[in-house]
């Protein structure tokens, strides 16, 4: 399953977030360091279609889609030699499939800024840069010597070269001017930085007095300085304490807050969308269910998500936008008015889908 690394500065708000996201409780301190071990917890996507689909179906169970989540101890400056936790933080952050930067924008008493949100991302940004610097160093060493008997490993000391060189100037190979061939050829490098980013602003509460302008205008700041990431403003903290009521009492205090839906689901939908990871689903009385998919899935592979029997046998999916199923009400009424599309193995499943797979039962 794709996992997100948390990544920022101490104190930035990592633990917070993955506490509510994941309904865990590490450890959330003022106090640098704090998360001294990587945890990884796994994050139900919140999805209102979902609910709608279990409420129309009048389902026995609702089950949301996953997605993983890492939180990784504080960056400092220096981490890329040593500094702080340094090295065995980048280790975690190998091993994400992308990366999500929290910057610390709110400011309490007992927690002064070390710097500002922009200056703490370059910061970050250089650290994971120079590590992967001496990454391709080392990777370049072993390559140039065995290009010398093996002609074939030329091109790829040629590409480490040229990343090194972007590298070293503390640029990201994700913001570098490298084409996505060259990305992609990278990626058996396993550099920190090839990696899809987005970068989330932890505001404080203080966006409620405001009426969330200060989350626009800051985030909007922000976004001036990135355009090429996500970026989006979040009070994690409030979050937080609407993520440790109970289920039935979050909407209500969502509401008495402001915070509309919650930023939560728009995060968890936005870190999904780095990765191209989108949701169909299934509905019926015993279970209405989400299930992620990579764009460019079909029908066939989305049905192999659910078992290997359903892809092995598969005859077709009928399928419905869930906009449509739920404007006219329910699957048999959709049926009888034609809706139901009947769709190949090779359909190219699109968000937001409802399916219902036929397939052939194995012998
Ligand atoms: N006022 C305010 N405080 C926050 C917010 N988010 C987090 N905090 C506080 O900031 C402190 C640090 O939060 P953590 O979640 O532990 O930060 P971290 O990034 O995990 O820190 P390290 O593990 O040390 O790297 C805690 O006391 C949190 O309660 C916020 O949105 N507003
Ligand atoms: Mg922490």
């Amino acid at each position: 399953m794709e996992r997100f690394g948390l990544v920022g500065f101490p104190n930035s708000g990592k633990s917070s977030l993955f506490n509510a996201l994941t309904g865990s409780s590490a450890l959330a301190a003022p106090f640098p360091f704090a998360t001294k071990e990587a945890h990884v917890g796994m994050a139900a996507v919140p999805d209102r279609r979902l609910n709608l689909l279990a409420e129309m179906s009048s389902s026995a169970k609702c089950t949301p889609a996953q997605v993983q989540f890492c939180d990784i101890g504080g960056i400092v400056e220096g981490a890329s030699q040593g500094e702080g936790l340094g090295n065995q933080l980048l280790s975690h952050i190998r091993e994400v499939e992308a990366i999500v930067y929290v910057l610390q924008v709110f400011e309490t008493k007992d927690l002064p800024q070390e710097h500002d949100p922009l200056s703490q991302l370059h910061i970050l940004e250089m650290e994971l840069s120079l590590a992967d610097f001496d990454s391709t160093q080392r990777q370049l060493e072993r390559r140039t010597r065995q290009a010398r008997s093996d002609p074939s490993m030329r091109e790829e000391v040629a590409l480490l070269e040229k990343a090194a060189q972007v590298l070293a100037e503390g640029v990201p190979i994700y913001r570098s001017e490298l084409s996505d061939e060259e990305k992609i050829a990278l990626s058996a490098n396993f550099l920190l930085t090839n990696k899809p980013i987005m970068v989330l602003a932890n505001l404080g509460e203080e966006i409620l007095e405001t009426g969330g302008s200060a989350a626009g205008n800051s985030t909007a700041d922000l976004g001036e300085d990135l355009p090429q990431a996500e970026v989006m403003g979040m009070c994690v903290r409030l979050e937080e304490e609407v993520a440790q009521l109970p289920s039935e009492d979050q909407g209500e205090m969502l509401q008495e807050l402001g915070l509309g839906e919650g930023a939560l689901a728009e995060f968890a939908s936005a870190a999904r969308k780095l990765l191209s990871l989108y949701t169909f689903f299934t509905t019926g009385e015993k279970e209405s269910r989400a299930w992620t998919f990579k764009a460019g899935s079909t029908a066939r592979e989305c049905a192999g998500a659910i078992h290997t029997d359903f892809e092995k046998g598969f005859i077709r999916a009928e399928t419905i936008a869930c906009e449509d199923l739920l404007a006219i009400g329910s699957w048999t009424a959709a049926k009888q008015a034609g809706k139901i599309r009947a769709e190949g193995r090779d359909y190219l499943t699109q968000d937001g889908d409802v399916m219902e797979f036929r397939f052939t039962a194995p012998r």
